[in-house]
């Protein structure tokens, strides 16, 4: 509240005047007064044992018979009027909060709140990543800007190899514009099996997620970049056998049991002998349909025995050991799944898709 009168002193005999100067002062405040404690302060200054108001009515008798009547009949009538506007005043603040209470309905069911969950591509890794854990794979992770000598040479895909038409690259500049040419983005992950065995002895079993870029149009079933699981056994005695035990565990664990498995020969030039791996579709059940072209089958990896030259590039013994290695892509995987029909769904980050799963 602003401006408040003082009190009357003993000096200022009652007076009408002095009652329609207390009058308008108490008006004026306890229109400005806007909570309980306020309106109480109000009513402790004016109408309390020792406030304005009162101070007037008991110095009363010190007037004059005549002068008593009329000042008093005022200050009278200012209490009774005072005592009616702070009743009106509290009345007026209530009403207010009760409507501003009204506005909050607090019986009103809540808002659900947005729960973020994972990309299918995440859920799809950890389940791969998990099956393999089950069998004894250790999960690692590579370079995604990586060095030509890991992408191919260890690979034994030499500079002039038509191989490496397979995976057009996207090769790296450095700040300064200057070309790399020695470093490129992944094209795939296999780089990472002489990464890890350069820095392993044998026995080695990993599998290795992340993302992989090819400088290729992009379709249905294509994008420039996209994720793989890299797979790696190596140890002595391993042979094709238990690759085929691996994978077949693994497609049981990722696709159910009533799937079958089919191997077909391939080429690669970092296995020997190479295959690819299918299963039968479980949209027509291997009958034929669109989505498996009508063969029945659909591809899902590549594999193969780890090559002689692989294994001595890193300076493993390819005498005493034999591994295997296979790399699969995960957003195949995940449409195989789900029965997604476009790959260029997983990166459009439209929620309506992606809240799906
Ligand atoms: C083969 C033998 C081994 O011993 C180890 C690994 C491999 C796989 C090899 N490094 C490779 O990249 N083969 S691949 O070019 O055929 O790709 C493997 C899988 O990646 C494909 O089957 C497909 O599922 C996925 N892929 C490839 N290009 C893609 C893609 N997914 C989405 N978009 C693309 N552009």
């Amino acid at each position: 509240m602003s401006s408040r009168s003082e009190a009357p002193s003993s000096s200022d005999a009652p007076s009408e005047g002095l009652i329609e100067t207390l009058r308008a002062s108490a008006l004026a405040e306890l229109g400005e007064a806007s909570d309980g404690g306020e309106l109480d302060e109000w009513r402790v200054r004016y109408l309390g044992r020792k406030g304005q108001l009162t101070s007037i009515l008991r110095s009363l008798a010190s007037l004059p018979v005549e002068e008593r009547r009329t000042v008093g009949a005022a200050a009278n009538q200012l209490r009774t009027a005072l005592e009616e506007q702070l009743q009106a005043r509290t009345d007026e603040l209530r009403n207010a909060l009760s409507t501003a209470a009204e506005q909050l309905d607090v019986t009103l069911p809540g808002r659900r709140g947005h729960r973020g969950g994972l990309h299918p591509v995440t859920q799809t890794i950890r389940d791969i990543t998990d099956a393999f854990a089950a069998m004894g794979f250790q999960t690692v992770e590579g370079p995604e800007v990586e060095l030509e000598r890991y992408n191919f040479d260890a690979l034994n895909i030499p500079a002039d190899h038509p191989a490496r038409d397979l995976w057009d690259t996207m090769w790296v500049e450095s700040p300064d514009g200057e070309d790399r040419s020695d470093m490129l983005l992944r094209t795939h992950t296999s780089p990472m099996q002489a990464r890890v065995m350069e820095k392993t002895d044998p026995p080695v079993r990993v599998v290795v997620p992340g993302r992989c870029y090819r400088y290729e149009a992009t379709d249905a079933t294509h994008e420039w970049c996209f994720h793989q699981i890299e797979g790696l056994a190596v140890d002595e005695g391993i042979s094709f056998a238990d690759m085929k035990g691996t994978l077949y565990e693994f497609a049981r664990r990722i696709f159910g049991s009533e799937r079958k498995v089919r191997f077909r020969v391939d080429f690669f030039p970092f296995v020997e002998p190479g295959a690819e791996m299918a299963i039968d579709c479980f949209k027509c059940n291997g009958g034929g349909c669109n989505l498996c072209k009508q063969t029945g089958w659909i591809e899902i990896l590549g594999a193969g025995m780890v090559h002689p030259k692989v294994l001595e590039g890193v300076g493993y013994d390819s005498e005493k050991y034999t591994g295997f290695a296979f790399g699969m892509g995960v957003e195949r995987i995940a449409m195989l799944r789900h029965g997604i029909d476009d790959v260029r769904l997983f990166a459009a980050g439209d929620l309506r898709f992606l809240s799906q799963f």
